[in-house]
C-alpha cells in the first residue's frame, strides 16, 4: 500500500507577484503537488488564509506528523485535517495549509491508481442524468478590485458553448483579441481589458457588438460586496439603493443577452438575491461571496431560493472533501455549479480536471490570455483531445 512518506511546502509567486505556497507530497513511488491560488475580492465567510510562512510551518509541524505513514487517500487525510482544526473558517491551521495538503494528496492518489486526474475524481460525484458540455465563462473586461481605474462591476464575461471545448476556447480567444484591437487599455488581474468606460453598462454594449453571433452570451460578476457601504451601492458615477440596483439589472437583462449574474448584491443579502431572482426572466444567478463553497451557507441560499448556480472555489472552504460535498449537495437541490479560479492564480490546472470530473455547468478561468489562465483552458483542450 502506498503511504505518505514526506512532505515539502515552500513559497512561490502567484500571478500578481504575491507570495503563495506550493505543497508536495511523496509516497514510496510517487509524488504530487498543488500550488495555492489567492483571491482579492474575498468573501468574509471564506476559509482563512494564513501568511505563507505560518501555513508552511503548520504543514510541517502540525499536519505532517499526523499524516506520515498514512494511506494515500485524500478523504481519510481530509478527516485528519478537519480534526486538527475545528474552527468554522480554518483559522487555526489555515485554509491554504489544509487545501494544499488535501489536493496534493488527491493528485497523488490518482497517480497511485494510475488514472488521469479527472477520471479519478469522477467517482466522487453523483452522476447527472444527462452529460452536458461546459459553458466557458471568459472574463474579458475587468473592473472592481481587480482593475484600478475600471468600472465598479468586477467581471464582464463572454460565455461560450460551441460544439467542443476547443472550439469554445478558440472562439473566445478570437473575440478577446478583437476587443483588444478596439481598445487602448491596461490589463486587469485576470487578463481582461480595463478600458475607460463611463459607467457599468458601456462594457456590455461593446461585448454585445463584438459577439454578434447568437450562441455567445454575456455574463457579469458584479462582486457587489466590494462597492457596498452603509446600505448603498457605489457605482462609477452614481450611488444606488437596493431597488434602483435591482431595476438596473432588470434593464440590463432586457437589453443584452445576459445569461449569468454573479453576486449582484452583498454577501449577506440572501433575501435580496431571491427578490431579484423572482423577477429575472432568463438570467441565472450565481452565488460566490454569498455561499463561499460552504454547505451551511448553501443551505441558507436554498431555503431562500436565492441562487440558480453555486460558484465553486476549493480554497474558499479548505479541503477537497468539503468542496465535493458542497457540489453534491447543490446538485441534490437542483443547483448546478461553476468551477472557478481566483484572481491571484498559479500555473496549476487542478480546477480544469475538477470542472470536467463533476460535469459542471460552467468553468470560469478568466481571460483566454496569460499563462496562469491559459494553462487551465489548455488543460480542457488536452482532456478533450484524449492526451491525458
Ligand atoms: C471572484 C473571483 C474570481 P477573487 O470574485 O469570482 O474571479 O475573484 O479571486 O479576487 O475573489
Ligand atoms: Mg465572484
Amino acid at each position: 500500500m502506498e503511504k505518505i512518506k514526506n512532505i515539502a511546502a515552500y513559497k512561490i509567486l502567484d500571478s500578481r507577484g504575491e507570495e503563495t505556497i506550493k505543497v508536495k507530497i511523496f509516497s514510496q513511488n510517487f509524488f504530487a503537488e498543488f500550488s495555492l491560488p489567492q483571491g482579492k475580492s474575498k468573501g468574509k465567510y471564506e476559509a482563512c488564509y494564513l501568511a505563507p510562512e505560518k501555513a508552511i510551518e503548520n504543514i510541517k509541524k502540525i499536519i505532517f506528523p499526523k499524516i506520515k505513514n498514512k494511506e494515500v487517500n485524500f478523504q481519510k487525510i481530509d478527516q485528519i485535517l478537519l480534526s486538527l482544526d475545528k474552527t468554522p473558517n480554518k483559522r487555526k491551521i489555515g485554509g491554504n495549509a489544509t487545501l494544499g495538503v488535501s489536493i496534493a494528496c488527491a493528485k497523488l492518489q490518482a497517480k497511485v491508481e494510475k488514472k488521469p486526474l479527472f477520471l479519478f475524481l469522477e467517482r466522487f460525484f453523483k452522476k447527472k442524468k444527462k452529460k452536458k458540455s461546459l459553458f466557458l465563462l471568459m472574463n474579458v473586461i475587468n473592473g472592481g478590485l481587480h482593475a484600478k481605474g475600471g468600472v465598479a462591476f468586477q467581471e464582464y464575461h463572454l460565455i461560450l458553448k460551441e460544439k467542443s471545448l476547443k472550439e469554445s476556447v478558440f472562439l473566445g480567444a478570437k473575440l478577446y483579441r478583437k476587443i483588444g484591437e478596439k481598445l487602448e487599455t491596461n490589463i486587469g488581474d485576470e487578463g481582461g481589458y480595463v478600458p475607460q468606460m463611463q459607467d457599468e453598462k458601456e462594457p456590455l454594449f461593446l461585448l454585445q457588438k463584438i459577439k454578434k453571433r447568437k450562441n455567445v452570451s454575456l455574463g457579469l460578476d458584479v462582486a457587489a460586496s466590494s462597492f457596498f457601504k452603509n446600505g448603498k451601492y457605489f457605482l462609477k458615477n452614481k450611488t444606488l439603493n437596493f431597488d434602483e440596483l435591482l431595476n438596473f439589472y432588470l434593464a440590463i437583462e432586457r437589453e443584452f443577452d445576459l445569461l449569468y449574474l454573479e453576486d449582484p448584491f452583498e454577501e449577506s443579502g440572501f433575501e435580496k438575491f431571491s427578490l431579484l431572482r423572482k423577477k429575472l426572466k432568463k438570467t441565472l444567478i450565481c452565488g460566490d461571496d454569498l455561499t463561499v463553497t460552504n454547505k451551511e451557507r448553501l443551505k441558507e441560499a436554498i431555503k431562500k431560493s436565492a441562487i440558480d448556480l453555486l460558484l465553486v472555489k476549493p480554497n474558499q472552504i479548505g479541503t477537497l472533501s468539503e468542496t465535493i460535498e458542497a457540489i453534491n449537495f447543490a446538485r441534490e437541490n437542483n443547483i448546478d455549479v461553476v468551477v472557478s479560479h481566483r484572481s491571484g492564480e498559479t500555473e496549476d490546472t487542478f480546477i480544469a480536471d475538477l470542472a470536467v470530473a463533476c460535469n459542471a455547468w460552467g468553468a470560469k478561468f478568466g481571460a483566454p490570455a496569460r499563462g496562469e489562465r491559459t494553462a487551465k483552458y489548455n488543460r480542457l483542450i488536452e482532456i478533450e483531445n484524449g492526451y491525458f
